[in-house]
């Protein structure tokens, strides 16, 4: 009997993506490059896929794993992004017939997917790039999923990605994003924000404990208790549980004993580098990946603590604690709401440049469950994109438009009291400065234009009339109309 779905790659995501597979009664082919994976699988979990219908059919070769699907074949590919996939990808190609599917599965660059995708497209097959959330746990109770590619590959692999996926009201977080590398894409976008809700969270910790005197298991309870609130996500409750979390060996609170760099894989700066080229201001993600850079260059930190005093200001500036506790809230969910409606922005830009037609209802729908931003807040999102699909921005939306109303003057509070502490503050002050600027009169781009014309005759438009024009700076500063 062929299987229904085939995967290659049994590491941690693998291993779960297939165990979840099978529990859902299919009948996977499972394959790893290192046999024993594939063994090890089958040994510990074969017995629960039969209790639940399925079953494992294990290969060693390729040649066999393949031959043990069902035409036309849909394959799950979950290796280490880059040349890993792209082994694999080679490998697999001279096996497969026409119409059959490959599905990267893994967290690729979506300019690769877009490059295999046209490769494997020119050969008659089908490629999807498919974004898989939720790290370990959810690949294996209920990911959230981002599906790039055809409609046609979307037909066959959709079912079984919709029955695997997490669930919120009924709704599977799994959909079919668009074309070629849009699924990529969005994946990406999302670990960006992912970057910046973090950062979020770790700056009001840093204000929390440096300038509100707060020890870590107390600040647990503050996160505890507004998870009861609009900020109830899973990394407000986990960062709960992270802070009252006490180090073993040392009865430290564990987050003391971590080393205070923060490592990166990439998909952060992936983001930036792509909203650079879309010309979209991620501020939040980019501050955030930043921070991490920044946490990292340990010698120039402590070069810079050799030379400057390291006693904090804090202990000198004067709060209300309950107050500020407040205040940090406020400005925590209005700089979430910046960062979201950046991210947004950022895969609307992308969708119009690559031609996708994302539905970004749809992103804020499959992001509620399943992933690592998971979050009430997304159902704001989702509501405010079917009040209105092609909204402006998030930020003037009525819902989010009051959430900020209404926290901005703690939002400014908090950061200038950050300031005054001497607590670095990136995404919270980078958040409050976008607003600032979207929401301002005049901006000083108007110098910045006036420069650029004088320094390098770059021309201007006008306030008063239509046109480009251009002063003769060096000349008799007569004004000429260029067009
Ligand atoms: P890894 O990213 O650690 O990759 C290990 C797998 O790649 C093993 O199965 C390994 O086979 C296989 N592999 C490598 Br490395 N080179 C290969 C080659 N040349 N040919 C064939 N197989 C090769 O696994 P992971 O952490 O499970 O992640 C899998 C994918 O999912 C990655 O793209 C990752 O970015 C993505 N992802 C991970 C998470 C997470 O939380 N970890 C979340 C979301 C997405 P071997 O056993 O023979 O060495």
């Amino acid at each position: 009997e062929l299987a229904t779905i085939g995967l290659t790659g049994l590491a941690v995501m693998g291993r779960n993506l297939a165990r979840n597979i099978a529990r859902h009664g299919h009948r996977i082919a499972v394959h790893n490059r290192t046999t024993s994976r594939m063994t090890d699988l089958i040994d510990a979990f074969g017995g629960e896929a039969e209790e639940h219908g399925g079953a494992f059919v294990g290969s060693e070769s390729l040649e066999d794993f393949v031959a043990s699907i069902e035409k036309p074949r849909a394959i799950l590919v979950m290796v280490k992004a880059g040349e890993p996939t792209d082994a694999v990808i080679d490998e697999l190609v001279p096996l497969l017939d026409e119409g059959d599917i490959v599905v990267d599965a893994g967290n690729a660059h979506f300019t690769d997917t877009r490059r295999r995708q046209q490769a494997l497209e020119e050969k008659g097959l089908h490629f999807v790039g498919m974004g898989v959330s939720g790290g370990e746990e959810g690949a294996l109770n209920g990911p959230s999923i981002m599906v790039g590619g055809s409609e046609h590959a979307y037909e066959r692999l959709g079912p079984i990605m919709e029955a695997i996926a997490a669930e919120v009201d009924g709704t599977p977080c799994c959909t079919h994003v668009g074309p070629d590398a849009a699924g990529h894409f969005v994946k990406m976008v999302h670990n960006g924000i992912e970057y910046a809700d973090m950062q979020l969270i770790a700056e009001s910790f840093d204000l929390l404990r440096s300038v509100g005197g707060l020890e870590p298991g107390a600040v647990a309870d503050v996160f505890r208790e507004w998870n009861e609130g609009d900020l109830e996500s899973f990394l407000i409750e986990m960062t709960a549980d992270v802070l009252s979390h006490t180090d073993a060996a040392t009865g430290q609170p564990f987050v003391d004993v971590v080393e205070d760099a923060a490592e990166q894989k990439g998909t952060g700066r992936w983001t930036v580098q792509s909203a650079l080229d879309l010309g979209v201001p991620i501020t939040g993600i980019a501050e955030a990946t930043f921070a991490r850079s920044l946490s990292g260059h340990t010698e120039q930190r402590e070069a810079a603590r050799a030379v400057f005093s390291t006693t904090s200001e804090a202990d000198t500036v004067e709060i209300d604690r309950e107050a500020f506790v407040d205040d940090v809230r406020a400005a925590l969910y209005a700089s979430k709401v910046v960062a979201y409606a950046q991210g947004f922005d950022q895969i609307a830009a992308g969708a119009e440049e690559n031609g996708w037609a994302i539905d970004l209802g749809s992103m804020a729908t499959i992001w509620r469950g399943g992933c690592i931003i998971r979050a009430q807040f997304l159902d704001r999102i989702k509501e405010a994109y079917a009040d209105e699909p092609d909204l402006t921005t998030l930020l003037t939306t009525p819902y989010f438009a009051d959430a900020v109303k209404d926290g901005v003057d703690a939002w400014r509070r908090v950061v200038a009291t950050a300031a005054r502490a001497g607590v670095p503050v990136p995404a919270f002050a980078s958040s409050l400065s976008y607003f600032d600027g979207l929401r301002r009169e005049r901006l000083p781009a108007a110098l910045i234009q006036a420069l650029r014309d004088n320094f390098g005759a770059h021309t201007y438009r006008r306030t008063d009339r239509e046109g480009t024009f251009h002063t003769l700076w060096a000349g008799d500063l007569t004004e000429k109309e260029m067009s």
